[in-house]
């Protein structure tokens, strides 16, 4: 009785301070976690429940994954930031193994995905004026429609979302903005012999799980290389077996001029990003013209080396595609059951969503809220889509079991 009164005054008490001294640039579910373990998390009262937004795919291979906090602690203990100004004997080994991991010549390690995109961008100007031979201070970078690529000053100036971009002018320029899934604004876009790369989320993530035509990839990859144009694509939430395949771009068999990685490429226990490239895009950044304190930390390159190698041999790649089938399955008959509530279910691998139908007076934050009482964790975006994305080591009993938690609290509406 005691430690449940407790316990509430601790939830209370860190929603709390969370609002009186930290910044309210965040909305969260009214729920206080404290611990975390594989597709499990639990709240102060401990309470348990299934994660199916997974820190947006950062945690893919689930909650404190044994090896990779291993390899996390056992760094720790030895060597933590020597910065990039000395070697480091971790750097190299990961640099080899994350190139060839993806087939590319090089990296340059960052730490947040927002890093990683900034690096993108700057890598594909320096590319253009240097090897493709664009006019000084011309080159243009072909961005999408609702993309959402991180939050610094160039990729807001990127976005169309007046949240993310409100009062934060004035914005970096040589943005051209088209049309997500059409290849004819690409095309006509790409008329511009100033652009330098088109930047791409294979699968929109933010937008709410939007996933382009089969082949619209391939075909906006085959329009860069007739354009001397980078493909470059931002794989930070589609990769690392989100979507069933190790990347997005393999279900379309498009290698990527440049790839940028970040999340789950820590199993979500450390904030690390890769941008990957062949030597005639990297070696156009030379020493002193790019870095950051902590990119390709110690730390970081063990534990990216533990991330990748548990979805290898874990196969989780196959576990999202074989179970993100099911799971698509299930919620397209949860909306057959129930139209009038739910407009629309799509995605891809263990990445998908559900679109609310806000004329019923229920919104997606209601639906999110009653889900949390029964155990799910999900998170509304855009006011009626709900995104459902667990760890992808989740078992297909476990699966079945946040299927019936799910049409329980629909059916309920
Ligand atoms: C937040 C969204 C997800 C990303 C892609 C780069 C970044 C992200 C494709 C930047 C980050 C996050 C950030 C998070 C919300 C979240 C998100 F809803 F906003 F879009 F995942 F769906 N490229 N996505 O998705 O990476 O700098 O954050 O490490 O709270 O802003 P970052």
């Amino acid at each position: 009785m005691e430690t449940l009164m407790s316990n509430r005054i601790a939830s209370e008490k860190a929603i709390e301070l969370e609002d009186k001294y930290g910044a309210h640039n965040y909305h969260p579910l009214p729920v206080v976690l404290e611990r975390g373990e594989g597709v499990f998390v639990w709240d102060v009262n401990g309470k348990q429940y299934f994660d199916f937004l997974s820190a947006y795919s950062a945690v893919n291979q689930g909650h404190c994954h044994p090896k990779i906090v291993a390899a996390m602690i056992e760094q720790a203990q030895k060597l933590t930031l020597t910065s990039r100004a000395f070697y480091n004997d971790c750097l190299g080994e990961y640099e080899q193994f994350v190139t060839s991991y993806f087939c590319f010549d090089k990296v340059l390690p960052m730490n947040t995905g927002a890093e990683g995109v900034e690096t993108a961008l700057k890598l594909a100007r320096k590319w253009a004026y240097e090897v493709k031979g664009v006019a000084s201070n011309e080159a243009k970078i072909i961005v999408c429609k609702n993309n959402f690529h991180g939050r610094t000053i160039s990729i807001v100036s990127a976005s169309s979302d007046p949240d993310a971009k409100n009062n934060f002018g004035p914005f970096t320029p040589g943005i051209i903005s088209v049309e997500y899934n059409n290849v004819d604004a690409l095309t006509e876009a790409l008329k511009d012999k100033t652009v330098a790369g088109f930047l791409i989320e294979p699968i929109q993530g933010e937008a709410g799980v939007v996933v382009p035509d089969e082949g619209y990839l391939k075909k906006c990859y085959d329009l860069c290389k007739q354009n001397n144009v980078l493909f470059i694509a931002d794989e930070i939430q589609s990769g690392l077996g989100r979507t069933g395949k190790r990347l997005a771009c393999d279900h379309e068999n498009v290698h990527p001029d440049i790839l940028i990685l970040g999340k789950a490429l820590s199993g979500g226990t450390y904030p690390v990003s890769a941008v990957l490239a062949n030597n005639e895009i990297m070696l156009c950044i030379k020493p002193g013209q790019h870095g950051s304190t902590y990119g390709g930390n110690p730390i970081a390159c063990k534990v990216s080396v533990a991330a990748l190698s548990v979805l290898r041999d874990e196969e989780l790649s196959e576990n999202s595609e074989r179970l993100g089938k099911i799971l698509l399955k299930e919620l397209n008959s949860i909306q057959a059951e129930n139209p009038e509530l739910i407009k629309l279910v799509r995605g891809k691998g263990l990445f998908c969503a559900m679109i609310i139908n806000e004329r019923n007076g229920k919104s997606a934050w209601e639906v999110c809220l009653e889900l949390m009482n029964d155990g799910l964790l999900a998170k509304p975006t855009h006011g009626d889509i709900i995104r459902f994305a667990p760890p992808l080591i989740i078992t297909e009993q476990q699966l079945m079991e946040c299927v019936s938690i799910i049409r329980k609290v629909i059916t309920k509406f």
